[in-house]
C-alpha cells in the first residue's frame, strides 16, 4: 500500500468514475468548510448546480487558425492500432473547468478561444506575452500520433497537431537558471462555472523539468483530427506527455512560467499522497485505489496491459536514470 494515514475521505473506491466519485466527497467537505456548517444544505447545490442555468454560448467566428489545418503527419510519430474516432474523443474528456462528468463538450462551448494571449513570465531574458494567432504563425505545426493515457485507468489513441514544446521554448527564452516549465490554464468562472466550485485550486497548474520539456516528446498541442483543438480538448493551446498520465497534459494554457523550484501542481497539491510530480505510467505502481495493471481502450471493449511509460520509455527513461524510484510513478 502507498498510502499510509488514509484521511476518512480516501475510502476504497472501485467506481467507473474514481476522481468523479471521490471529487464529489472533497468538495462538500471543502465547500461545507467554507461556507460554514450552517448552509451545509446548499453548498452542494451551490457547487453542483452549473450547467442546466447557463446561457447558450454565441456561435463563434470561424477559427482564424483554420487554414494551418490538417498538417504534415510526421511519421516518426505513430501508434499501433486504430485512432480513437473523433466523436467518442469528444465525448468523453476530463476538463473539470466545466464539471466532472465525463461529458462536458456541451458545457465547454462557453470557452472563448479568441482573443487568446499567452504570457511567458519568470526566469526569462524578456517576460512578454503573444497573441495565440502570432504564436501559431511562429510555429510549424505537425500531426502526431499518440497514446494516451489517463491515471483513471482509461486510454485513447489521439492524432494531436501542434509543435514541441522544445520550440516553445526556444521562443520564450528561459534563463540559464530556469529548472521548471510552468503551465497554467485560464481563471475565469463566468467562462468556467467548475471554477466556481472547490473541487480544485484554479487555476489549474501543471509543470514539467526543463529536459522533460524540450524532450522530443513533449508535445505543444493546437489542434486535433486535422482541425483546430475542439473546446473540449483545451482549445486553443493544451499540452500532451504521452508517457505520463493524463492530468499533467493541461489544457487551455495562458502562462508559462520558468522557475528554478518544483512547482506545486494541482492534483499533487490537492492529494500528495494518491498524485506526485512525475506521474509516468508505471503498470506495476498501482494508484492507492485501483490497480494500473491493465487499461480500458475507450470506445472499444478492449482492455489491455499498461507499458511503462505507457510505451515510450525509449524515449524518456534516460530522464529519470539515477532518481530514487519511489516518487517517479504517481
Ligand atoms: N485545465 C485542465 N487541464 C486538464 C484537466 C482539467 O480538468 N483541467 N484534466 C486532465 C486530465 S485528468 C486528463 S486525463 C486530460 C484529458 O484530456 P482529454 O479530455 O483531451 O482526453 O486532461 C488533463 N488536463
Ligand atoms: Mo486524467
Amino acid at each position: 500500500m502507498l498510502i499510509r494515514n488514509r484521511p476518512s475521505w480516501a475510502i476504497p473506491e472501485r467506481d467507473a468514475t474514481p476522481e468523479h466519485v471521490f471529487l464529489n466527497r472533497r468538495a462538500l467537505l471543502a465547500g461545507a468548510a467554507a461556507l460554514g456548517a450552517g448552509t451545509l444544505g446548499t453548498a452542494p447545490a451551490r457547487a453542483w448546480g452549473f450547467g442546466s442555468g447557463a446561457a447558450p454560448a454565441a456561435p463563434d467566428a470561424p477559427d482564424p487558425s483554420a487554414a494551418l489545418y490538417p498538417a504534415k503527419a510526421n511519421p516518426a510519430f505513430k501508434i499501433s492500432g486504430p485512432v480513437t474516432p473523433e466523436k467518442v474523443n469528444t465525448d468523453y474528456n476530463n476538463f473539470y473547468e466545466y464539471g466532472t462528468s465525463k461529458h462536458v463538450a456541451e458545457a465547454a462551448q462557453m470557452l472563448k478561444v479568441r482573443p487568446w494571449t499567452v504570457k511567458f513570465s519568470g526566469l526569462v531574458e524578456q517576460p512578454r506575452e503573444v497573441g495565440i494567432d502570432d504564436l501559431l504563425k511562429a510555429m510549424t505545426l505537425e500531426e502526431r500520433l499518440y497514446r494516451h493515457r489517463c491515471v483513471e485507468a482509461w486510454a485513447m489513441q489521439v492524432p494531436w497537431t501542434g509543435f514541441p514544446v522544445k520550440r516553445l521554448v526556444d521562443f520564450a527564452k528561459p534563463l540559464g537558471s530556469a529548472k521548471y516549465m510552468v503551465m497554467k490554464t485560464f481563471k475565469d468562472p463566468k467562462m468556467a462555472p467548475g471554477q466556481r466550485s472547490f473541487i480544485l485550486q484554479w487555476p489549474y497548474v501543471e509543470g514539467l523539468t526543463m529536459a522533460e520539456a524540450t524532450n522530443d516528446l513533449a508535445f505543444m498541442v493546437t489542434g486535433a483530427y486535422g482541425k483546430p483543438l475542439p473546446k473540449v480538448m483545451g482549445a486553443p493551446l493544451r499540452l500532451a506527455v504521452p508517457w505520463k498520465y493524463g492530468f499533467k497534459s493541461v489544457k487551455s494554457i495562458v502562462e508559462i512560467a520558468f522557475t528554478d523550484k518544483q512547482p506545486e501542481t494541482t492534483w499533487a497539491a490537492l492529494a500528495p499522497e494518491e498524485y506526485g510530480f512525475w506521474a509516468n505510467v508505471n503498470p506495476e505502481v498501482p494508484h492507492p485505489r485501483w490497480s494500473q495493471a491493465t487499461e480500458e481502450v475507450i470506445g472499444t471493449d478492449d482492455r489491455r496491459p499498461t507499458v511503462i511509460y505507457n510505451g515510450y520509455g525509449e524515449q524518456v527513461a534516460s530522464l529519470y536514470a539515477g532518481m530514487p524510484k519511489d516518487r517517479l510513478f504517481m
